[in-house]
């Protein structure tokens, strides 16, 4: 038991405190719109943020000594991962946590070794779990580290490397499995092209359905009652990444027949980098039934690269949970931490505050959300904005119950339409506004 950091245990102490290891908006038992915030919110940490990234990047080395006092890559550093994980989950009160296979554990070159870790480190994993009641919800294998997976996973131009793919899925579904995790996901870090010149898209794209259907029924031939998901991203590390966006997404799970047991984990800087905002992707995945889960982060719009920031923009955090709640909130999903302190902050401390940052910022959102729903005005617009749809031709049209000859036969007849409605853009800003910062 690894038990040289200290982790203090964070309280909500309110707005007022000026205390920066404390809660000031995320208070877990409060209930908004009838349900405890922890239950809106279901936080998890990640494990490759949290417990692996030590501020590595192409210019230079880790800042954040992250061998907890274990020598790295060892099973013993492995433990201590563990223990420290579950202690930071607990004084932050954090239910759940996400994780790749290769988080856990160092990678042999023997795939039976890399098994046999896992397996040993998840009897760790799920002793903590049972004793902490903290859990799973999702996992995921890591198909994009290892320099076998340069070509893609389920997109390689190599049938022994895909094989290496499958068994690494399936282990990782055994172990969300043995966790009773609530979701699976892939996200398709190197399942794209880098110049079309090599590469057979159709091919490809087919391959990674083929791949997803096996895993959706080995999954639930060992008894995963949860959500698939795909997290879309449109570039980084690849120059094109098939998994573009949500639209993409969708369009992909539907032409294979996935789309029942799939939806989408859709995350904040991965929208941006597709030229949308997250609130988009949301809506998108909502109106299409697959707003599954989401992982919790924010970019920098100045730079062209996936920051992994945690999320401070309360005005995002809002229209997210705006979007949540309007499509009736989580089922397995919940809120991912994808998320990594800047590199100069490489403290401990620096941690939890950023994790108190990213809680407070979406309970924040989550209370604004619901004012803005309460509050009416958005919706009470958009309903009256569609207003034409619903009597005489308009309603006709809905009903279906209209040819385009008739159509044109009315627009004839009344030789031009009347004006069309302002759309109040500026109105609704400053009612948002209005709502979440109040009176002033
Ligand atoms: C990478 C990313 C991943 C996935 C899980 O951009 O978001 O960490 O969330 O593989
Ligand atoms: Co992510």
């Amino acid at each position: 038991m690894y038990e040289k950091i200290t982790i203090p245990t964070i309280r909500f102490e309110g707005a007022e405190s000026q205390n920066p290891l404390a809660f000031h908006y995320y208070d877990a038992e409060r209930e908004i719109l009838g349900k405890p915030m922890k239950d809106h919110l279901k936080f998890a940490m990640s494990w490759w943020h949290t417990l692996c990234a030590g501020g590595t990047d192409m210019f230079g080395r880790a800042t954040f000594d992250k061998s907890f006092g274990a020598v790295p890559d060892t099973m013993e550093h492995a433990k201590a991962k563990v223990d420290v994980g579950f202690a930071f989950m607990e004084k932050l009160r954090i239910p759940y946590f996400c994780f790749h296979d290769m988080d856990l554990v160092p990678e042999s070159d023997d795939i039976n070794e890399t098994n046999a870790r896992l397996d040993e480190i998840s009897d760790y994993i799920l002793e903590k779990m049972q004793k902490t009641g903290i859990k799973c919800l999702w996992g995921t294998a890591n198909m994009f580290s290892n320099p076998r997976y340069m070509n893609g996973a389920g997109s390689t131009n190599s049938a022994e490397v895909y094989t290496f793919a499958a068994a690494q899925i399936k282990k990782a579904l055994d172990l969300t499995v043995k966790f009773g995790g609530e979701g699976y996901v892939f996200w398709g870090g190197r399942e794209g092209y880098e110049t079309l010149l090599n590469t057979d898209v159709k091919f490809e794209q087919e391959n990674i359905a083929r791949l997803m259907r096996m895993a959706v029924e080995y999954g639930r031939s060992i008894g995963f009652t949860g959500d698939f998901y795909i997290e879309p991203k449109p570039k980084e590390p690849m120059k094109h990444q098939y998994d573009f966006d949500a639209a993409t997404a969708i369009g992909f799970l539907r032409q294979y027949g996935l789309d029942k047991d799939f939806k989408l984990n859709i995350e904040a800087n991965h929208a941006t980098l597709a030229g949308h905002t997250f609130q988009h992707e949301l809506r998108i995945s909502a109106i299409n039934g697959m707003l599954g889960s989401i992982d919790a982060n924010q970019g920098d719009l100045l730079l062209g690269w996936d920051t992994d920031e945690f999320p401070c923009n309360v005005y995002d955090a809002t229209m997210c949970m705006y979007e949540v709640l309007k499509a009736g909130g989580f089922v397995h999903g919940g809120l991912n931490f994808d998320a990594k302190s800047r590199r100069p902050s490489n403290t401990m401390e620096d941690l939890v505050q950023s994790y108190i940052l990213g809680m407070d910022t979406f309970a924040l959102g989550l209370i604004k959300a619901a004012a803005l729903i309460e509050d009416g005005r958005l919706d009470r617009f958009v309903e009256a904005r569609y207003a034409s749809f619903k009597t005489g031709i308009g309603a006709k049209i809905i009903r279906g119950e209209t040819t385009l000859q008739e159509l044109s036969d009315y627009a004839c007849a009344k030789k031009k339409p009347e004006a069309p409605s302002s759309g109040r853009q500026e109105y609704l800003q400053a009612v948002v506004n209005s709502v979440l910062f109040g009176e002033g």
